[in-house]
């Protein structure tokens, strides 16, 4: 037991609760400090690399300080605190975000030029922390950023994996995977809790408890310890600093001395190895389930950890357990953390020594689910004998929930067996399954969607019962939100300059409200053209970007047209790229003359594929090969570029958002929830071109239809079109068909490569509807290509675009958690009083 001090904490608290002081000399000291002393090198020695990482712990040295504060205040005011549990978190890089939030980049700046060193240099030596496939896991990024400057006490949850995100490289137009070695080199931006440990069982059986119906004992030795790292969340212009707690699993303690004694030093260690494999690998699959074993252990894992520490720190304020919804609300993004609601049974019934119903109240009022998708392969199920045989007492808890949750219905709705059926959170399938949304439902008092069209969506097809059962107001919408720190202030410095000069000073990076000022500017030219000017050069610094990631010269000049996200059918790149090879095919058919006449455009693709989503990469291979000839094609020279950007990335997408002119969300209306990077490119300036799906529709609403390209079919209408060819061949207009018959003539190499996606097309039904949009398509294209030749009126429309984004700033979206989700409100440390 380690010993306390015998006097009060007086003596070091002053020296605790004391800003380190912000001017150059003791920056330059820390820093030097750290390289001397955390990194062994001496000034005569440093490099980028160690650069970085002094400078880096400098900085982390204050938000430690400042986490420290937040925390200490939070808990001696007795804060609600909300619990955001992910399996992902997508946060790039932190430096740059913390010397902003800190207001300290100009004074780093000078003590690196100092030595001779640029910023910008040092920033790019910092790998991404790639813990996420995509919106889901950025977007639970932008929600922690969002708490911590807010002031909201908060924590997100999450697991350390060693490995993140794959990265991608593209050999001979292929995707290739190479492991993501994010821990390689130290992590200034995590700090290491071996004394936040805690046990995770897993296996064995149970032992019913004599005296108690629900009361078991479970009994396992195959015990697994999760170990917390805290990952600090800088807040812009607060002192406050939230958190992201990760779970590693920890290895030393399956060490076995018995085989180490007698000789077998490898079978020592056996247990390590199968220890560390749970938070080894990130799953690549977005909007994927794919039901591995391997999987499921890592969200109990995760769960099991995260309520343990949850309730440890409740447990500290002496208040009896029926008081934990008061203190703590607990947001399950998406269902990958539900396995938290039977864990919190099992641990307020089996350890606490609760009734059911007790435990049942505190469960349900803690909870709030929020669901990400409706697309039938992403609906996460796991069979009955696997959960069973992993966590017995967990699917025991499970058929109990179900079984007092159907007796309600029974009685509410008597005689319908048919209700029964389709509502059951076990699926009478051979094997049976767990479904995992209905779960999440019933063991939350929210649930919501994640854009207006998303959660009535949601409403009239997977909870349209439970809606019935449970009330409506149960069932509520939260539109998506981006941070305007990261996806404006930190991205695009000039126009965030030009903002602030409007605005009169910075605090809209705070209050996104204030850029509708920017309204006030449309007439003024020299504004406009300053605005113009900012576009420009992020274009510039995108077009420098291409050159060294592909090779490929670009023209700053041309309409840059992008579109970068996770690589899915739903998602209809394919479409895009068809409608670049019916481009192609146009521009070969005209003169010189006539060529001269077009808007030169640079056609720009990034993303991932999951690496076992085969339709996805044959996707990209077409990109690549189209982009092979196509940009050889000295007659086409800067009319037509095609790009694929390897590895997309949090700190690719900094660079490339910045300079769209058009991006592409063109998904199968009702299938992409809401997307967020649209919002992204919009409040950066560019101009949407999209279907009436997700948040377009609202972005649409706020900055005026006249500022977006709309396409395409209403989501209302897809069933109907998707019933017409399951039993009809597609008719693709011409265009789509002279692209068909461009591929199938070879002309971007081996048609046999490509003809499977084709078939999808013309004989796998064309779930997702490329020929009926196809038309519409490509009218908006043109449309599109009218509106990019006037250059007053484009500029009209980003000025405006960008002023009327106030809506889709995260802070707003966590604004309405807190309040109508969560019941938590900001708590600034400055008035802590310490
Ligand atoms: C994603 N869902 C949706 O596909 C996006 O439209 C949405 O913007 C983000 O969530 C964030 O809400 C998923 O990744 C998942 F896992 F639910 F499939």
């Amino acid at each position: 037991q380690p010993k306390t001090p015998s006097k009060d904490d007086s003596e070091f608290r002053d020296y605790s609760h004391s800003e380190i002081s912000r001017d150059v000399a003791t920056i330059k000291n820390s820093v030097v400090m750290h390289l001397t002393a955390t990194f062994l090198r001496t000034p005569a020695s440093i490099d980028s690399a160690h650069a970085y990482l002094a400078s880096a712990f400098s900085v982390r040295d204050r938000l430690l300080q400042r986490w420290n504060l937040t925390n200490e205040y939070h808990d001696k005011i007795g804060a609600k605190r909300v619990y955001y549990m992910s399996l992902e978190f997508l946060i790039g890089r932190t430096f740059d975000n913390a010397l902003l939030a800190l207001g300290l980049r100009q004074e780093y700046s000078k003590v690196l030029g100092d030595v001779g060193f640029c910023l910008e240099d040092i920033i790019d030596e910092e790998r991404d922390a790639a813990l996420g496939n995509g919106g889901l896991g950025r977007l639970a990024a932008c929600y922690v950023d969002s708490m911590a400057c807010s002031n909201y006490p908060g924590w997100g949850y999450g697991l350390r994996y060693k490995y993140g995100m794959f990265q991608q490289q593209i050999l001979n137009g292929y995707q290739v995977e190479a492991p993501d070695c994010w821990l390689d080199s130290p992590n200034p931006w995590e700090f290491p809790r071996p004394d936040v440990t805690y046990p995770v069982k897993f296996y064995g059986h149970l032992v019913r408890d004599p005296h108690s119906e629900h009361r078991f004992k479970w009994e396992s030795n195959v015990v697994y310890d999760a170990m917390a790292f805290d990952v600090p969340v800088p807040g812009y212009g607060t002192t406050n600093v939230g958190n992201i707690r990760l779970w590693s699993c920890k290895t030393n303690t399956l060490f076995d001395l018995n085989k180490f004694n007698s000789g077998d030093y490898q079978g020592a260690t056996g247990g390590q190895v199968a220890a560390q494999i749970l938070t080894d690998v990130l799953y690549p699959n977005d909007n994927t389930n794919d039901g591995k074993e391997l999987r499921l252990r890592q969200e109990y894992l995760f769960c099991s950890a995260t309520m343990q520490d949850i309730l440890a720190r409740f447990r500290k304020t002496n208040r009896p357990l029926s008081e934990l919804p008061d203190l703590a609300a607990i947001q399950l993004n998406d269902t990958h953390p539900t396995l938290g609601v039977p864990e919190l049974m099992r641990i307020l019934i089996d350890d606490e020594g609760l009734s059911w119903d007790e435990a049942w109240d505190i469960t349900t009022r803690t909870f709030a689910f929020t669901n990400h998708t409706i697309l039938p392969e992403a609906m996460e199920k796991w069979p009955v004998p696997m959960l069973d045989k992993i966590l017995p007492r967990h699917m025991g808890i499970i058929y109990d929930i179900n079984l007092f949750f159907l007796q309600k219905v029974e009685k509410q709705f008597p005689g319908d067996r048919e209700l029964l059926n389709k509502i059951s959170i076990i699926e009478e399938s051979n094997p049976q399954q767990v479904r995992m949304a209905f779960l999440a439902c019933v063991g939350s008092h929210k649930v919501n969607g994640v854009a207006a069209i998303h959660s009535d969506i949601i409403k009239q097809t997977i909870f349209k019962d439970f809606v019935r059962i449970q009330g409506e107001d149960k069932f509520i919408n939260k539109t998506n939100g981006v941070s305007p720190r990261r996806w404006m202030n930190e991205c695009n410095p000039d126009m965030s300059d030009l903002i602030t000069e409007v605005v009169g000073d910075r605090s809209w990076v705070n209050d996104l409200t204030k850029v509708k000022q920017l309204e006030g500017k449309l007439e003024d030219v020299n504004f406009r053209e300053r605005w113009w000017a900012a576009k420009q050069k992020n274009k510039e610094r995108l077009a420098e970007y291409i050159l060294t990631t592909t090779g490929i010269k670009v023209s700053a000049h041309a309409l840059f047209d992008i579109q970068v996200k996770r690589i899915h059918e739903y998602k209809r790149q394919l479409m895009n790229i068809f409608s670049v090879i019916y481009r192609y095919h146009l521009l070969k058919q005209m003169s010189p003359e006539q060529r001269e006449q077009e808007v030169p455009r640079v056609v720009i693709f990034a993303g991932k594929a999951a690496s076992g989503y085969w339709v996805a990469k044959q996707v990209i291979k077409l990109i690549n090969s189209v982009a092979e000839v196509v940009n050889s094609d000295e007659e086409i020279g800067d009319v037509l570029k095609v790009v694929f950007i390897p590895d997309y990335s949090v700190t690719a997408a900094e660079v490339i958002i910045p300079a769209s002119d058009i991006s592409q969300h063109i998904s199968t209306a009702g299938t992409e929830a809401s997307g967020t990077s649209n919002m992204k490119f919009v409040l950066n300036g560019g101009i949407i071109l999209g279907t009436v799906d997700g948040a377009n529709i609202e972005i649409g609403e706020e900055i005026g239809e006249e500022q977006i390209f709309f396409f395409g079919c209403l989501a209302h209408e897809v069933e109907d079109f998707r019933h017409y060819l399951r039993f009809n061949q597609p008719k693709p207009d011409s265009a789509l068909q002279t692209a068909f018959d461009m591929i199938q003539r070879n002309t971007f190499g081996d048609a046999q490569l490509f003809q499977p996606l084709i078939d999808a097309i013309m004989r796998g039904g064309d779930v997702y509807l490329l020929s009926v949009d196809f038309p519409s398509y490509i009218e908006a294209h043109k449309a599109v290509e009218e509106a990019y030749r006037n250059h007053d009126e484009w500029v009209t429309k980003s000025i405006l675009s960008v002023a009327r984004m106030a809506k889709f700033s995260s802070d707003r979206s966590i604004q309405e958690y807190a309040e109508e989700v969560w019941n938590i409100e900001p708590q600034p440390v400055l008035n802590c009083g310490l």
